[in-house]
């Protein structure tokens, strides 16, 4: 039964900002300058992230909604009983509650790096689903997946939608897939995958026409004005994506379009015209590339749906 407490918010982990400031300034000083792709989510960064998932161009999202749509009992059968829906890096909540009907779990612990941002979606829910034991987690889960005493141990799910994963280079994502099958003790994980498909199709995605994800990348150099109290301009750096396709992925950088001399408190740096900053990459799967990273990571039973055109896939997977 749920708990008279429900919902409930922890905030586990949050970086302080002197480790925060030093990554972005060591990122700024590298020989090939980058900033985290973390640092596309300030506030902004996450309207304008929801736009995108709005533009005709930009497919991920409308691909495995039709995916969830089309197969959510299907699913369910593969995932088996569910008491704990872990979602992670759930923001607004909205795709996990479209799995509510086919899972109806006891439980929901969305999890994000900030508990904040988590406050008005967790209760909203707890108004809709009263029965529903709702419990809010701060954490950066890139770095631990250590979770409050609350959260339900057997018959875990863990959520990763959107491809997120694509956002971490392979070796990263095999440590998170083995730290999510260490945490799932018996339970399972359902994974939103971004494939592999021609260069035309991928392009558009992340340089859509009405410049909406451009704003999404220059908005970094904002964020990073605040953090760092640089100063950037932003007028002077343009949008750059394409597909490497040697390593799989989409690369975001941000590009000087003069000689540039950035300056903050603790340190400078001269870009030369052309020069470029990365800010993101996101790398597309072979399905059976995933399945293989699936299986090294120890879980079992793997299983995927696409959408009509194959550009997407959701697995399950059983730990
Ligand atoms: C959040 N992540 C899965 C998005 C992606 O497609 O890699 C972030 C994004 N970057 C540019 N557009 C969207």
């Amino acid at each position: 039964a749920k708990p008279a407490t429900s919902p409930r918010f922890h905030q586990l982990h949050s970086e302080d900002d002197d480790a925060v400031r030093a990554e972005i300034e060591r990122g700024l000083r590298a020989e090939r300058p980058s900033i985290s792709p973390k640092f596309l989510y300030d506030e902004l960064g996450s309207h304008l992230f929801a736009a995108i998932t709005q533009l005709p161009e930009y497919y991920p999202t409308r691909c495995e909604r039709q995916i969830v749509e089309r197969y959510a009992a299907e699913i369910s059968r593969h995932v088996g009983p569910v008491r704990s829906l872990i979602d992670l890096g759930a923001g607004d909540c909205a795709k996990a509650e479209r799995l509510f009907p086919y899972l109806a779990p006891a439980q929901y612990v969305p999890v994000d790096i900030s508990v904040e941002y988590l406050r008005q979606a967790v209760d909203r829910l707890g108004a809709r689903y009263t029965d529903m034991d709702l419990v809010a987690v701060g954490t950066d889960f890139f770095e631990t997946l250590n979770l409050p005493p609350d959260v339900g141990e057997t018959e875990r799910l863990f959520f990763y939608p959107g491809s997120s994963i694509g956002n971490l280079a392979p070796d990263h994502a095999a440590a998170l897939l083995q730290r999510i099958r260490g945490a799932c003790d018996g339970g399972g994980l359902l994974i939103g995958v971004d494939l592999v498909k021609p260069r035309a199709l991928l392009e558009p995605a992340y340089d859509d026409a009405l410049g909406v994800t451009a704003a999404f990348n220059l908005n970094t150099l904002r964020h990073a004005n605040r953090i760092i109290d640089a100063d950037f301009d932003v007028a002077r750096w343009t949008h750059v994506a394409f597909y490497n396709e040697a390593q799989s992925r989409i690369e975001m950088h941000l590009q000087a379009e003069a000689d540039l001399t950035v300056t903050w408190p603790r340190g400078q740096r001269r870009f030369a015209r052309g020069q470029r900053i990365h800010t993101e990459n996101s790398y597309k799967y072979w399905p059976s590339t995933f399945k293989a990273m699936l299986e090294r990571a120890g879980f079992h039973h793997v299983r995927y749906w696409t959408d009509d055109r194959e550009w997407f896939a959701l697995f399950s997977a059983r730990g």
